[in-house]
Formats: C-alpha cells, sequence, structure tokens
C-alpha cells in the first residue's frame, strides 16, 4: 500500500508531515475560500503545506507536481483544473511513493490506483438540483423556456457535471430548451462577456443557469446593462453559494442558488494524517450541501462563513 511515512519508531509528527497542494487559481469567490480555508487547517494543525496556484493552465499543475515529487513531500493533493491528461504524471508520483489526495475536482482516467482518495462535492447531484428547481418553477406554465447555461471551464468536472445532472433533470419536458451554452471560465468577467453577445442574439431568454455564483454576478451585470432586471425579467440559478451570490440571492438578482462548499481543509487535514500513518482512507469521500431560495438566503446571509 502507498503511505508516505509512518517507521519502525512510531507515527510521524505532524510537525515532520509536508503536503504539496497544488491549486487550480484564483478564478472565483468559491476558489479563494477554498486556499483560505485549506492553509489555515493545515496551519492549525501544525502541518507543512507547500502551495501553488497554476491560474487554471494545466501544464502549470503538472509542473508543479512533478517539483513536489522532486522534493520528496509526503503527500501531493491538487485540485484538476479539467478531467483529461493526468495519468502520466501521477503515475511518476506513485512510482516516487507519494500519495495523491484529489481535492475538489475528480480526474478522467481508468487506473484508480493512481489516487488515494477524492475528497469533494457531487456536481452532477448540483446540477439536477439546479434543474429540479426550474421544473417545479415553470410546473404551471407549458410555454416555451429558453435558457441560456454559462459553462464553467471547458474540460473541468464541475462543468461537464453540472451540465449532465441539470440536461437529464430538464429532459423530463420538452418545453425546456437549452438555446445557448458556453463557457464563461467560472470567472465574473467571462460570465458577463458571454451574457452580453448571447443576448443580443438571444432578447427573449427566461432563464440563464450559470455553473457558478461569479459568473451569475458578471451576468446580472451584462443583463442591467441591456436594460432589463436580472431575478426577474430573466431568472438566473447558480451553484457554489459564495457571499457574493447569497446577497445578490437576498436582494432578488438571483432565483436560486445550489450549495457547493469550498471549506475542504479539515477533511484533507484528516485524510492527509490518516494516509501519512498508513492507515485506510475512503477511495470518495462527499461534501455535505444544501440549496437556497431568496427567502433562505437572507437568513442564511449573516452567519455566512465565505
Ligand atoms: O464551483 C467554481 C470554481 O471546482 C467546485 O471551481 C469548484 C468550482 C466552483 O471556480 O466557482
Amino acid at each position: 500500500a502507498q503511505s508516505g511515512g509512518g517507521s519502525a519508531d512510531g507515527p510521524k509528527d505532524p510537525s515532520e508531515i509536508i503536503v504539496g497542494f497544488a491549486q487550480v487559481g484564483a478564478e472565483s469567490g468559491w476558489r479563494t475560500a477554498n486556499t483560505k480555508d485549506i492553509q489555515a487547517a493545515f496551519e492549525d494543525a501544525g502541518i507543512e503545506l507547500k502551495f501553488s496556484d497554476a491560474q487554471q493552465k494545466q501544464e502549470n499543475q503538472i509542473q508543479a507536481i512533478r517539483s513536489y515529487i522532486q522534493q520528496g513531500v509526503d503527500v501531493i493533493a491538487f485540485s484538476p483544473v479539467i478531467e483529461s491528461g493526468w495519468d502520466a504524471v501521477l503515475k511518476e508520483a506513485k512510482d516516487a511513493e507519494i500519495p495523491v489526495v484529489l481535492t475538489d475536482r475528480a480526474i478522467d482516467s481508468t487506473d484508480d490506483s493512481l489516487y488515494v482518495s477524492f475528497l469533494g462535492s457531487d456536481f452532477i447531484e448540483e446540477g439536477k438540483k439546479a434543474g429540479e428547481w426550474l421544473v417545479e418553477e415553470y410546473s404551471s406554465s407549458t410555454e416555451p423556456v429558453n435558457i441560456i447555461q454559462l459553462e464553467g471551464t471547458t474540460g473541468a468536472a464541475p462543468a461537464l457535471d453540472r451540465a449532465e445532472g441539470f440536461a437529464d433533470v430538464i429532459a423530463a419536458d420538452d418545453k425546456f430548451q437549452v438555446v445557448e451554452s458556453q463557457t464563461g471560465d467560472f470567472t465574473r468577467a467571462g460570465g458577463k462577456q458571454v451574457t452580453e453577445a448571447l443576448l443580443k442574439s438571444n432578447p427573449d431568454v427566461d432563464v440563464i443557469y450559470a455553473h457558478n455564483d461569479d459568473m451569475g454576478l458578471g451576468a446580472i451585470e451584462a443583463i442591467e446593462a441591456a436594460g432589463m432586471v436580472p431575478g426577474t425579467d430573466i431568472k438566473i440559478i447558480t451553484v457554489d453559494a459564495v457571499k457574493d451570490g447569497m446577497q445578490a440571492l437576498a436582494d432578488g438578482k438571483i432565483n436560486f442558488i445550489v450549495e457547493c462548499s469550498p471549506l475542504l481543509g479539515n477533511q484533507l487535514v484528516e485524510i492527509v494524517e490518516k494516509v501519512v500513518a498508513g492507515e485506510d482512507v475512503e477511495k470518495r469521500i462527499i461534501t455535505e450541501e444544501t440549496t437556497f431560495t431568496q427567502e433562505q438566503a437572507v437568513e442564511a446571509l449573516p452567519d455566512r462563513k465565505y
């Protein structure tokens, strides 16, 4: 079994453990909250964390992972920017006997011995929750419902899965039509730009489904600039539930948010400690999440941590 340490002298002290974390970037409010939470959790645990920001580029992440392998860290954790293309570098980690933990996003590989655990949300479920709200919202209408989808980063697990879960649910009624679907790369600027362009060719859109809050917030700016009222003229559904998103929901500019928790730090520390001690860890650990309506956002906002 892969193990980052544990010797005849007994378990490693936390202060002897070194973890290398290869983050996606700083593309969204979710991501910055995730980075803060992970850094704080390792600091609290007294475990050294080497941290790198890949600026949403896979090649940078691969470079960071290679450098962690060279430095001989005890555990490598990373949030893969896209799903595909990891086999070679993860094989190098495996050969170096450094266990890898996938944090937040999944990889697409047939070899599940390349990582010890995958901690994060069920993105298909999130997409389904978004679709279920929409189906319920329009349950008494027979008119067509024209939808624009703002996709996350092309090829990223949350973009693929949030599209899939949503599509599965709305397929139940062909009044729901995704008339346009384009990537906004999970950023506010991306969401704004794509919405601006798409509103021109689709002035009669009813709903925008954005794969994260930031793109939804960008869409709000574009809708207002076009002289329409977000949340009323065009309904908006997003995923994440970061503070800015929750504020817009409470203000009536977003209609529904599916929660995706970025607070993975403590669970990641726990996995690292177990792996280093040579204990078994669950192959898949799913984060628990809820959803928010406008009324629920008003109530939840004061206690929102991120
Ligand atoms: O929803 C988005 C971020 O991978 C779950 O990445 C994460 C997503 C999150 O940029 O805001």
